[in-house]
């Protein structure tokens, strides 16, 4: 089969992750990504390569088939909406919550709460939901800074074991989502590379079933 196969992954806790994974599904790399500066990856499965991309970027690399298959975090997905994707697989991997944090002393306020994040979509939602109204300030990382120099009153960001929030004086007060890694799918590549495609999700499943 001539039929090439690529799937978008991150660097980082991601990569690490999905790795083993892989390796049990019978994927493994021709070298070390986390350790190469190459993007692009050749496998020990013929015509299946890996491409190793932003955390953020791995929904739209395999929305518009520039990747067939792709592993994302599900904050990433949640932030990135649409209806695009298949997503058919739980992976288990790189598990943590998306949760609301404050100061362990709350300042009373009259006005709106302020919430620093940079999943604006996802914490929107998640007030909107509640029917609370608040006024949501973007950030691109260290939200836990934001509490502490009155930028926010509150931050929506992704907990593991807490020691980031407790560094920086805060606490974890409400659940937004728990969050684990899915591989996605490119619409037109399950049809159009159906067996391929099924065969690699089959394989993935079982790896998964059997950590
Ligand atoms: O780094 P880059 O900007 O390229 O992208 P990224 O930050 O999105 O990538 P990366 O590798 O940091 O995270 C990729 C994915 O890993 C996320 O989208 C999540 O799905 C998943 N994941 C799982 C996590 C964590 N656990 C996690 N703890 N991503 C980030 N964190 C951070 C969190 O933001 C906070 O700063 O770790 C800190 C909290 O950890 P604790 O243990 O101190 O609570
Ligand atoms: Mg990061």
């Amino acid at each position: 089969m001539s039929e090439t196969i690529t799937i978008a992954l991150s660097k980082g806790r991601i990569l690490q992750e999905a790795l083993p994974l892989l390796a049990r599904a019978g994927i493994v790399p021709e070298e070390d990504p986390a350790a190469s500066r190459k993007l692009v990856f050749a496998t020990s499965e013929p015509g299946v390569g890996l491409v190793v991309i932003r955390a953020a970027d791995v929904p739209t690399f395999v929305e518009n088939g520039a990747a067939d298959l792709g592993i994302a975090g599900k904050d990433v997905l949640l932030e990135y909406g649409g209806q695009g994707l298949y997503e058919p697989l739980d992976l288990g991997i790189a598990r943590c919550r998306l949760m609301v944090a404050g100061p362990a002393q709350a300042r009373e306020t009259w006005r709106h709460l302020r919430i620093a994040t940079k999943y604006v979509t996802t914490t929107r939602r998640y007030y909107a939901a509640r029917g609370e109204q608040v006024e949501i300030v973007k950030l691109y990382g260290s939200m836990e800074l934001a509490p502490l120099v009155g930028l926010a009153d509150r931050i929506v960001d992704l907990v593991d074991t807490g020691n980031t929030l407790r560094a920086n004086g805060l606490q974890p007060l409400e659940t937004v989502a728990e969050i684990s890694s899915r591989l996605i799918v490119n619409k037109a590549a399950m049809k159009m590379k159906h067996q391929r495609v099924k065969g690699l999700i089959e394989r993935l499943a079982a790896a998964v079933g059997c950590y």
